[in-house]
């Protein structure tokens, strides 16, 4: 029997009591976001039975192929989010140019980017897949929001989390004062405070690398993945791969157990794979917020001067020693 049953909007009006510095427009963005996360859970959970598995058809603009399950996240993110009221502008990681909110509040001044369903080329193996959301306030000035009040740099972020879709489904979140898990109970129909402020344990238990991308590695990712190999003059032990190919969910676990990942420049894809706004900045802002760091090889991820929406950055990310070892290696 638990002791406490903590939803996110009292675990945030908690918190906000705490820290005079959280905005408290944002409570009613966690609601929508649980409910969003509540619908999307219940297609990803019973995708296999309907006609919600495999390829819409199209690509986006990363030139990917658009799952059924995106587009299904994404109108739903959108058509819940977009009536919220307190935000300017939205992006996605689905669509080509920013999104105007269908209802806008007079003096709306937040900023929403996300990514619907990260990892969806694995939904139709039963792999764990995630949404990823980050928010910023509008720029100073801002009359007609635009692309620009979305392309800020990761450190001007007011929140941002995740939604694991997983053998249980998790929401995960940071408003600048610790990180904070809760988990659904289907039961009860609401995400409880399960992980309250999550560190990173400081043992690195795992890299997460696709080695199958080793021959387009630069030296530095090799010479990285000598060391966790534990085949340099370091003393360093080996430690265990893991890697499911789906960035929250590897991100996850990293978090919880300890470990690193990295999604690196390769040759043919020099800025790595992974988008800035809707991937990297989010998780590197939860990362730092549990005592781990992230980056893009070289300089801090949250530093990072965004030059497109879409903008993909090599990303490392995980124990603050780890990540350091890579920027050096
Ligand atoms: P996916 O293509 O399935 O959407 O965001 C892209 C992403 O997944 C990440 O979730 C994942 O970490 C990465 O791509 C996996 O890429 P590789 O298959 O190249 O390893």
């Amino acid at each position: 029997m638990r002791k406490e049953m903590i939803t996110i909007e009292r675990h945030f009006l908690t918190e906000m009591s705490k820290h005079a510095d959280m905005q408290p427009n944002l409570i009613n963005l966690f609601t929508d976001i649980t409910l969003a996360s509540k619908i999307i859970r219940s297609q990803v959970i019973t995708a296999g039975l309907g006609d919600l598995l495999g390829k819409a058809g199209e690509t986006n603009i990363q030139g990917e192929d658009v799952q059924k399950l995106d587009v299904f996240a994404n109108d739903c993110i959108k058509n819940i989010i977009g009536k919220h009221g307190h935000f300017a502008v939205l992006g996605s990681e689905e669509e080509e140019n920013v999104i105007e909110p269908s209802f806008k509040r007079k003096g709306a001044q937040y900023v929403l980017l996300f990514d619907p369903l990260d990892g969806s080329s694995n939904i139709d193996v039963n792999i764990s897949v995630g949404t990823i959301f980050s928010i910023y306030k509008v720029l100073d000035g801002t009359k007609t929001p635009s692309e620009k009040d979305c392309m800020q740099p990761g450190y001007e972020q007011v929140a941002a989390g995740y939604v694991v879709y997983g053998a249980s489904v998790m929401m995960v979140y940071t408003a600048g004062h610790g990180v904070h898990g809760f988990t659904y109970d289907p039961a009860v129909g609401e995400f409880l405070l399960s992980h309250e402020n999550i560190k990173i344990p400081d043992t690195c238990t795992y890299y997460s690398i696709n080695e199958g991308n080793a021959s387009e590695l630069k030296p530095q990712s090799l010479n990285f993945l000598k060391y966790v190999k534990g085949q340099t003059d370091d003393n360093q032990t080996a430690i265990s791969a893991r890697y499911v190919g789906s960035l929250v969910a590897d991100f996850h676990r990293n978090l919880l157990k300890g470990g690193i990942f990295a999604y690196p420049a390769t040759d043919s894809s020099p800025n790595g794979k992974l988008r800035l706004m809707y991937e990297a900045n989010p998780l590197a802002f939860i990362c730092e917020q549990a005592g781990g760091a992230a980056s893009d090889g070289t300089q801090r991820m949250l530093d990072v001067v965004p030059t497109g929406l879409h903008q993909r950055v090599p990303l490392v990310i995980g124990n603050k020693d780890m990540v350091e070892r890579f920027n050096k290696s």
